[in-house]
Order: C-alpha cells, then structure tokens, then sequence
C-alpha cells in the first residue's frame, strides 16, 4: 500500500495532538509523520504510533518531499506557510479561518460536499469552523429532504476551541475559586468558570462577532447555496470538550420531527440520543473523544409553519477539526 509523509503544523497544540491521535485510530497511511511547531517547541517530543518523535521549528523548508500538511497553528502561520508548502507539492489542509471563503479554496466537511475537492487550483484545501462543521452534518439530510430556508442558531462552545492555554486556565480557575483565592483571567476578557460569556473571536461593527459570521458564510458556502439565511449567537461556556448547539431551521417544504428523526438515525456519522423522558438527549459528557455528531431535542418549532428544532453536540477537536481534517486526507489520497 502507498504511504504518505505527512506534516503536521502545530502538532504541540490540542488541535495538532488529537491530529495525531486520529491519524493513528483511523490507521491513515503514513510513512513519516513531520510534527511542526514554533521555536519554542522545536526539540520537544511528541507521541505517534508508540514512538516519540521530534519536534522541528517550521520553516519554509520543511515540506521537502511532504505530500500531505495539516496546518493548525493559526490564521497567520497558515497565510504565510501554506503556500509554501503547497508550492513545495504538498496538499494543504487548513484548520484555520484565513483562507475559508477564499473562492479558489474549497471549504469541505465530507458527509456534505465531498465533490468540492476536486476543485483546489491553490493546493489548499479549508476546514470549516467547528461550530459550522457539526451543524452541517446534521442538517444535510433535512436540506436534501426539505430545502432550508433559514437558520437560528446558538451555541455552547468549550474552552479547547481557545486552545490549550485556555484550558488551562479554565481548571486554574475552578482550582482558585474552591480555594477562595482571588481569579486572574489572561486568555478570556473574563473569569470562564461558573460563567458564560457572549463573546467568541473579535467583534465587528454589526454587532455580530466573527465566530458568528464564520457560521452565517461558511454554511453557505459548504451548501453551495447563497439564499439560506443565518443568524447566530455563539457563546463560550465552562466545557473543556465538546460544542453544543440550538439550531432552529425553517425549512422550505413541511417535514415532521418523526421525519426529521428518521433521515438522521441513517445518516453517516450521525448519532440521534432523542429520548427526553428517559433523560436521553446529547452532552458533551457523552461526546467527548467521539467522531460522530449527536443530535436529540428533535421537535417541531411552535411558532412557525416550517420549523425544526435540533440540539446538536460533537468534540469540537474531533468532527471540528481533526477527525474532519484526516476525512478530508482520506478522500484525497483516493486520487494520488
Ligand atoms: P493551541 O493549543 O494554542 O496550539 C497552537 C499550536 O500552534 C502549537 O502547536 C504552537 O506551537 C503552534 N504555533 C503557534 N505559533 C506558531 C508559529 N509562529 N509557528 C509555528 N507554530 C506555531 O491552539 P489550537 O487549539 O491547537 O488551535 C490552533 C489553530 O487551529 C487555531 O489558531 C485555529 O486557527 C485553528 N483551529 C481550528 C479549528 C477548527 O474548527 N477547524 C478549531 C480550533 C482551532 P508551540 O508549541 O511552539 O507554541
Ligand atoms: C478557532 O490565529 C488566529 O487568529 C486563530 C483564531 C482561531 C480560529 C481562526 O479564526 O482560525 C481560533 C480558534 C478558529 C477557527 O476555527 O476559525
């Protein structure tokens, strides 16, 4: 069997290391596995299949004879370093938000638009946003049965979609609080233990934030369709795995909930946890290191003619971004 060098850009973070642990699970084949990462972290070791490997400073030689790179160590590392290792003959994927809407760049989640790879005249393909991504696989069946029509969304997002610092500070605070000693936020506005706040990336002069535009145009652009219309909150809650998210759909045509409930229950990578009175619905206690993408609360919207309502959950470093990245991988290789 083919085997690939794969390079894994940002491998010390939490996104890079579940990268890792998911190309070991999924048996991807690879030949040798080149963990990139900063000069802080350049010697440093980290674990693949058993064995420690080295982690190398990135530079713009280190994709020399590279097939696959996996970037996830920031918008500003993928705009300058993707190219590069595109350029060097690699195929890129990219978890960060820098080149998503980029028209010349597909922007894939598989269980829905698995064609667009073809397409990627840069070398370059994109990973959708976390929240976007598992939102996407639960509403492909209900777009392909109903048509959608529009989307309200609100979400319930964990720390490790920060990174590992925040993480961290989420269990430092939690520690000092229970110790009556004073919280020091440093990677959120605010303390995130025991509270939530409205606020996920920068805000813009809308009012909405980017996290929230990411959902409104990354949606659109996975479905191929500009006339879904999407609003969201996206808030970040004291999770350390796993976004949860309120998803309210209008759809074009009537479908029911029994409907609803039976297209998910067959969808690929979709698991329905839809038993309310058995106290049976997703959480992310339940979907924590898990690839699929739960769904319950399955019911009809009171208040409109066409309306669902869904409460969907999934590991935010999983589906989110590495299981959705290795997937990506998968069907690339197809064609080498
Ligand atoms: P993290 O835990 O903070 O890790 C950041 C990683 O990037 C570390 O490996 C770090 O290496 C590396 N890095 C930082 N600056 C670098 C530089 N100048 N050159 C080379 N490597 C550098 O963050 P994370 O949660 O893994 O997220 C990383 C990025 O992935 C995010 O910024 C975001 O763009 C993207 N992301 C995407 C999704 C998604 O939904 N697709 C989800 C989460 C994150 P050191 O050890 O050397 O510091
Ligand atoms: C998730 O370098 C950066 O600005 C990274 C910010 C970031 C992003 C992003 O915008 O790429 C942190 C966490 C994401 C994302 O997936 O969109």
């Amino acid at each position: 069997m083919q085997k690939y060098n794969v390079a894994v850009v940002g491998a010390t973070g939490v996104v890079g290391q579940e990268m890792l642990k998911v190309l070991e699970e999924r048996k991807f084949p690879v030949n040798k596995i080149i963990p990139l990462a900063s000069s802080r972290s350049a010697g440093a070791r980290v674990e693949f299949q058993g064995r420690e490997i080295v982690v190398q400073e990135l530079k713009a030689g280190s994709f020399q004879d590279v097939q696959l790179a996996l970037f996830s160590a920031g918008s500003a590392v993928s705009e300058k370093f993707a190219p590069v290792a595109a350029q060097a003959g690699a195929v890129v994927i990219d978890n960060t938000a820098f080149y998503r809407m980029d028209p010349q760049v597909p922007l894939v989640v598989p269980e829905v638009n698995a064609g667009a790879l073809k397409n990627r005249p840069k070398g370059i393909i994109a990973n959708p946003n976390c929240s976007t991504a598992q939102m996407v696989v639960a509403l492909k069946p209900i777009y392909a049965a109903a048509g959608i029509r529009r989307l309200v969304i609100s979400t319930y997002q964990a720390v490790s979609g920060t990174g590992k610092e925040a993480i961290d500070e989420l269990q430092q605070e939690v520690l000092d609080i229970l110790q009556m000693k004073p919280v020091k936020p440093a990677v959120y506005p605010h303390q995130i233990a025991f509270n939530i706040l409205p606020h996920i990336d920068d805000f813009l002069d809308s009012g909405y934030s980017k996290e929230e535009m990411k959902m409104v145009n990354e949606t659109k652009k996975i479905f191929g369709d500009d006339s879904i219309r999407v609003t969201a909150t996206t808030c970040r809650v004291p999770v350390f795995y796993c976004h949860s998210e309120c998803v309210n759909i209008e759809t074009r045509e009537k479908i029911t909930a029994a409907e609803v409930r039976a297209l998910l229950a067959k969808a690929e990578n979709v698991i329905v946890q839809d038993e309310p009175q058995k106290n049976i619905y997703p959480m992310p206690l339940l979907a924590a290191g898990r690839n699929e993408t739960f769904v319950g609360r399955i019911r009809e919207d009171i208040s409109i003619d066409n309306g669902i309502e869904l409460f969907i959950v999934s590991d935010n470093l999983r589906k989110g971004a590495a299981f959705n990245a290795v997937q990506i991988a998968e069907e690339v290789i197809k064609d080498f």
